[in-house]
């Protein structure tokens, strides 16, 4: 078999000579007119070319009767490219609702309960503080899950990178450091959590300790250099970096300092992954180390052997990711991929590695471990954790094993087809 790099030259030189031609041929016919220039626009748009999308539906949650739907707004990692999420393309997980329309000069954020000052702000008041900027990944604890209701969308051969993997994605979050309001407020002896709360309808609420809260979390009003949009919680939503999703309260309207978590009704009711057993993991909030190849993924096509690059993202709530490691044969033998920079704590990291496909039939995977030393799993060792036999995997139960975060291996067939073969 020819190695990677004489591989790659042949497919660049084949590539550059088909490039040469095409840039001759438009130009002689004229092709591609540029159409007027307009004037600029107030606020950009893509490409008319481009059509890459979010896919799902927001859900409610129980599920309404009827057919099942997908539950949650997935983002397209097929599409995605380097470790950002554009705002536009950000996963949606709302319980049901849309997003409620705030007016950031009536908004207001209170900090209350333990505290010696309990403190109102407006948002001009935070923006008046010290700021961060941070990279991190959001992902719902139900992401790629593939029991529960709406699991078979997550098994089937079929399924794409965006219904297996979509519920995650990664912004750069501007804000204050809840650590300084907190500080401010002076938090008094003997508090411990804290209850957050959003101003949607159900009032979103989640229980935080409080050595999470002084530790990152970020009050934020700002997703990728401009204000957050608001599906992700305008004007001001928390971001509890590296933790289940169900933590980053959005539309936040109030802190609470209290002494104990709450057990509020998102979760003490659909938030502790209950095991068959009827056991149930409790506040199991940091998500663990996990990446998935994202080309070639489910659906793709490769038109034929030569030169890929195999690319995909990894994440971890413990860390920065340290290692990818690709095989191409299965699970049998591992290669070092490249980290793409940049590489930050509980923030997508994209990694590649050269493959010179010759036309067989192979399975491809990725397995991370983070800067804890932490591996991402095979499915049969979340199998173990869970104490469940790997049929489960395939039932269609109410409840799904929540923060999932097993390999996922692709299969590609002689044709060039990939399919999810996790099962
Ligand atoms: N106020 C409020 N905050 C919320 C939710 C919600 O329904 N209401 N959903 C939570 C869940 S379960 C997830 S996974 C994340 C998703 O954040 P995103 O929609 O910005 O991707 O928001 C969390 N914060
Ligand atoms: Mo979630």
């Amino acid at each position: 078999m020819a190695s990677n790099s004489s591989a790659r030259r042949r497919f660049l030189k084949s590539t550059f000579a088909i490039a040469g031609l095409a840039a001759t041929k438009q130009s002689a016919t004229g092709q591609a007119p540029r159409a007027a220039p307009k004037d600029l626009r107030t606020y950009g748009e893509r490409s008319r070319f481009e059509s890459a999308g979010r896919k799902g539906s927001l859900g409610l949650w129980p599920p309404a009767a009827g057919p099942i739907r997908d539950y949650g707004i997935r983002t397209p990692l097929q599409n995605s490219v380097g470790m950002l999420t554009p705002a536009s393309l950000h996963f949606v997980l709302s319980h049901g609702y849309d997003p409620p329309d705030i007016d950031p000069h009536e908004h207001r954020l209170l900090i209350h309960g333990m505290v010696d000052r309990p403190l109102i702000f407006t948002l001009e008041d935070l923006q008046r503080l010290p700021s961060v900027s941070r990279l991190h990944f959001l992902e719902c604890h139900g992401n790629s899950a593939t029991s529960g209701p709406t699991g078979a969308l997550r098994i089937a051969p079929t399924a794409t990178v965006q219904e297996t993997h979509g519920l995650t994605s990664c912004s750069e979050w501007s804000g204050v450091l809840l650590s300084v309001l907190l500080r401010e407020a002076g938090v008094q002896k003997g508090a411990s959590w804290l209850v957050a709360e959003g101003s949607d309808r159900i009032k979103h609420t989640k229980s935080i300790p409080l050595n999470k809260a002084m530790e990152d979390v970020l009050v934020a009003y700002g997703q990728n250099g401009e204000p957050l949009r608001p599906e992700q919680g305008y004007p001001l939503r928390l971001v509890v970096p590296g933790w289940q999703g169900i933590s980053n309260v959005k539309w936040l309207r109030r802190i609470k300092v209290v002494d104990e978590p709450y057990m509020a009704m998102m979760e003490s009711t659909r938030y502790p992954s209950v095991r068959p057993d009827g056991k149930s993991r409790w506040f199991e909030s940091e998500m663990g180390p996990k990446s998935v190849i994202t080309r070639p993924s489910g659906g793709q096509k490769l038109p034929g052997p030569g030169f890929y690059e195999i690319t995909g993202l990894a994440w971890s709530g413990g860390g920065a990711i340290r290692r990818v490691e690709v095989s191409s044969d299965g699970g049998r033998t591992w290669k070092d991929a490249r980290l793409q920079g940049p590489v930050a704590s509980k923030a997508h990291t994209r990694f590649g590695l050269d493959w010179n496909w010759d036309g067989s039939e192979v399975v491809l995977q990725s397995r991370c471990t983070d800067e804890k030393g932490v591996v991402q799993p095979t499915i049969a060792e979340v199998a173990k954790i869970w104490g469940v036999k790997m049929d489960y995997f395939q039932m269609t139960s109410t409840i799904d094993i929540g923060n999932f975060n097993a390999i996922q291996p692709w299969k590609i067939t002689r044709d060039g087809g990939v399919h999810n073969a996790l099962l």
